[in-house]
């Protein structure tokens, strides 16, 4: 990949000087996050950036890369930017929609022919554009830049939470929605929001059945899901350095977790032997010729206090084994306090499966560590109680695995292997029995478990933890079950204590793969044919959104007041309607089935306030639509956490909801609204969400005063004829007000084109 190395020397070859003026300008030692957002500035000055604080900032990051479910969405929305090609380095990876029910081969042939108009697609228009395509079962996404894309140093965008996983390797690598994407590889700016740093500091080592895991899953513990909004995290300090760079990844991957913009860690040992073990040694070559700048200077790291806004500190020794769960990644109990922890919450403690994969934990490391435990119960007789499934993270991963024994020995366990993909992750998981919506228990090394998230069935109890305390957990069949403290019993009734997991952090005997499944794009795509039949039921060309009229939005109807918890899994659900997500109208057909109204406490019912009848949530918006009458959603705290889909944000779009009022919004879904050219607002006073009445009709009074910095205000008119006036926060700065006047910031780039 020469292409790649000339990029990374030419990032390389401007970083010392752009760093060394930042610190000029800055006036103190530098984090390496901020090393790395000065290097990137658009315009090279940082003085313009240090001087606009904490605001959007522009960036030119040095790649871009799309999975398959929002690659559709983005690159219908990147045709309409009229290019020839991608300005940076961009990639699409087939992942998300292979679904795993009978083991990769049949399942992968299956998705081959059930969704090739997407994939046909999506690689015409890669090869287009002049996009690197990797085929379905090629692997993860975040696994598969890590192996080939990522470098220290580096900024990247990915339309997927989990595009940060790449810190792993030194980089910033941020998730973002497709028309983010669509920016960048047009050869714009990129804007963010200069974030906070938040420095952990990781002392002692980890050893025995404690993993990297375990770091995020307490870091999420002590940050929660939304503790690490607006900031950078940056881990140092000597646990840091006897990590692997795989395990870096892994904690780097579940920042996405507590909302954070992304995580990394300094350039060191553990990323050469990566580096050069996945073929790349002439980027240790390069990188080390600026190592210094690939690491925060070191004064930072010895009083880490003064430069980063919080600071953490965890010791390695004493971490132990983390559980987290359920429903959610943040709620944290150590293996220890488990027995107590399921039999005061009343957790189904019968493990029906146990589930190694995802972009989390999908490493070589990661599935050597398992399956020495899986030998162990093996050689001992025992029978695993629970089901087992894995996803290899990537084919190289999986023909690797597979010459070294560890397929075979989780093989001689009854493990279903599934493709190289996301698979249950992502609810692409055909579990027999899910429909009865039993409560029960599962454990995964994944990095979500949102209620209904991998099998659909709400009682279905996900927790996460590391692979190897997947295995265990998943052998003896009992979520209380402590490896550290309790035995299994044998088939011949023997009790065996398991030894702490064992595994190589590289392969010994090196990579190795046959083929890969990159297909390189065609040196000159004009000439190539992008076709979406106008009867697809999958894919849609894009009509570009109205323009605002300049009035104020008046006589809008509350659509749904969303109650409590509302990711982007309850605003857009994944599993069986990944199928529509390139098909805007027939994937609005779930926009917020998965909320709940706050009145009434059900999910996918509310009032039609025409009609006076209740009915779905986007059949109700339809009727507005139909009716020329605009609606509102309300919702709560972190609306819109999770994933990058912009589908959220462009469902209520298409479906004439013109505003978002919430109490506080995730980073990529608040970034979304905007993009789509939607309002997306907070409560100035949280408790206003308290007023909000099921009958309310909502009047902005001066949206045509719309301007950064300065609240709207909004009448709203309940049910009696009675008035309340309430104000409305908002972050939009000038450029990003340009896209709600003009409908999207699509209609903007198109109409700079055209
Ligand atoms: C996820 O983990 O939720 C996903 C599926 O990878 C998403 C992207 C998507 O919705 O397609 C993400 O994390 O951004
Ligand atoms: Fe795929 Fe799951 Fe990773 Fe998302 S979190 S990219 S669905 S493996």
């Amino acid at each position: 990949m020469a292409f790649d190395i000339q990029m990374i020397e030419k990032v390389y070859a401007t970083l010392a000087e752009r760093v060394d003026k930042a610190r000029e300008v800055v006036g103190r030692p530098l984090t390496l996050s901020e090393k790395i957002l000065y290097a990137h500035l658009w315009d090279g000055n940082p003085t313009t950036a240090y001087t606009r604080g904490k605001d959007y900032v522009d960036f030119a990051p040095d790649r871009v890369a799309c999975q398959d479910a929002t690659a559709q969405m983005a690159l219908l929305q990147f045709m309409h930017a009229n290019k020839k090609t991608v300005a940076v380095p961009t990639t699409v990876h087939c992942d998300h929609l292979i679904l795993a029910k009978n083991g990769a081969k049949q399942d992968l042939e299956l998705a081959n022919d059930q969704s090739k108009e997407v994939f046909d697609f999506l690689s015409s228009v890669s090869d287009k554009y002049g996009i690197g395509f990797w085929k379905p079962g090629s692997g993860i996404i975040h696994q598969i830049v890590l192996e080939n894309y990522a470098f220290p140093g580096g900024m990247m965008i990915g339309t997927d939470s989990h595009t940060v996983n790449a810190g792993g390797l030194g980089m910033l690598a941020i998730g973002v929605g497709g028309a983010d994407a669509v920016d960048v590889m047009s050869g714009m700016s990129w804007e963010l929001k200069f974030p906070k740093l938040i420095g952990v500091k990781l002392t002692g080592k980890l050893s025995g059945w404690t993993a990297p895991k375990d770091v995020i899953l307490k870091v999420a513990d002590i940050l929660t899901v939304k503790g690490g909004t607006g900031a950078i995290v940056e881990y140092f300090g000597e646990g840091a350095l006897s990590m692997s760079c795989t395990g870096k990844g892994t904690i780097c991957n579940m920042g996405a977790e507590i909302g954070a913009t992304t995580s990394t860690f300094g350039y060191d040992d553990s990323m050469r032997r990566y580096l050069n073990a996945t073929g790349r040694k002439d980027v240790v070559i390069a990188a080390d010729k600026v190592a210094d700048y690939l690491t925060a200077d070191a004064e930072v790291y010895a009083n880490p206090e003064q430069y980063f806004d919080q600071l953490i500190e965890i010791n390695l020794s004493e971490l132990e084994p983390h559980i987290n769960g359920p429903f959610t990644p943040d709620r944290g109990t150590p293996v220890s306090q488990m027995k107590a922890e399921v039999k005061a919450n009343d957790w189904p403690v019968k493990i029906e499966w146990g589930l190694i994969g995802s972009c989390t934990n999908s490493s070589y490391e990661d599935m050597s560590r398992a399956a020495s435990i899986v030998r162990q119960a093996v050689e001992h007789g025992i029978s695993p109680k629970a089901e087992f499934g894995i996803n290899p993270g990537s084919e190289q991963i999986r023909f690797t695995i597979e010459r070294d024994g560890i397929i075979a020995d989780f093989e001689k366990m009854g493990t279903k292997v599934f493709t190289n993909a996301c698979g249950p992750c992502i609810g692409q998981w055909d579990r027999e029995g899910a429909d009865k919506q039993e409560k029960n228990t599962i454990v995964h090394s994944f990095n979500r478990n949102f209620s209904k998230r991998a099998d659909g069935n709400p009682n279905t109890h996900a927790f996460v933890t590391s692979p190897e305390m997947v295995a265990a957990l998943a052998i003896a069949g009992r979520l209380d079950f402590n490896p550290l403290t309790d035995a299994l019993i044998n088939d011949n009734g023997e009790e065996v204590m398991l030894k702490t997991p064992y595994g190589d952090e590289l392969p010994e005997r090196g990579f190795d793969v046959e083929d890969a499944g990159f297909q390189a794009p065609a040196e000159d795509g004009s000439g190539v044919n992008v076709v979406v039949s106008p009867t697809s039921e999958r894919l849609q060309l894009l009509a570009p959104f109205e323009p605002w009229d300049g009035k104020n939005i008046t006589g809008a109807k509350l659509l749904i007041k969303a109650f409590g918890k509302c990711t982007t899994d309850h605003i857009s659900m994944a599993g069986p309607w990944l199928r529509f997500r390139g098909h805007l109208d027939n994937i609005s057909n779930n926009m917020l089935i998965g909320a709940v109204n706050a009145f009434g406490q059900a999910t996918n019912k509310v009032k039609n306030q025409l009609t006076g009848s209740f009915g779905a949530v986007p059949t109700t918006a339809r009727a507005y639509k139909a009716a020329g009458v605009p609606s509102i959603v309300v919702g709560d705290h972190n609306y819109g956490e999770g994933s990058s889909r912009e589908h959220a944000a462009m469902e209520p779009r298409f479906l004439g909801v013109k505003a978002v009022l919430v109490k506080s919004f995730a980073r990529i879904h608040e970034t979304n609204l905007k993009k789509q050219g939607m309002l997306g607002l907070t409560f100035a006073n949280e408790a206003d969400y308290d007023k909000i009445q099921e009958d309310d009709t909502f009047n902005f009074i001066d949206l045509t005063e719309f301007a950064p910095g300065k609240p709207l205000t909004i009448e709203l008119v309940h049910a009696d004829g009675s008035k309340e006036t309430i104000l409305a926060n908002h972050t939009y700065n000038e450029s990003q007000i340009g896209w709600f006047v003009a409908g999207s910031a699509l209609n903007l780039i198109a109409a700079a084109e055209a």
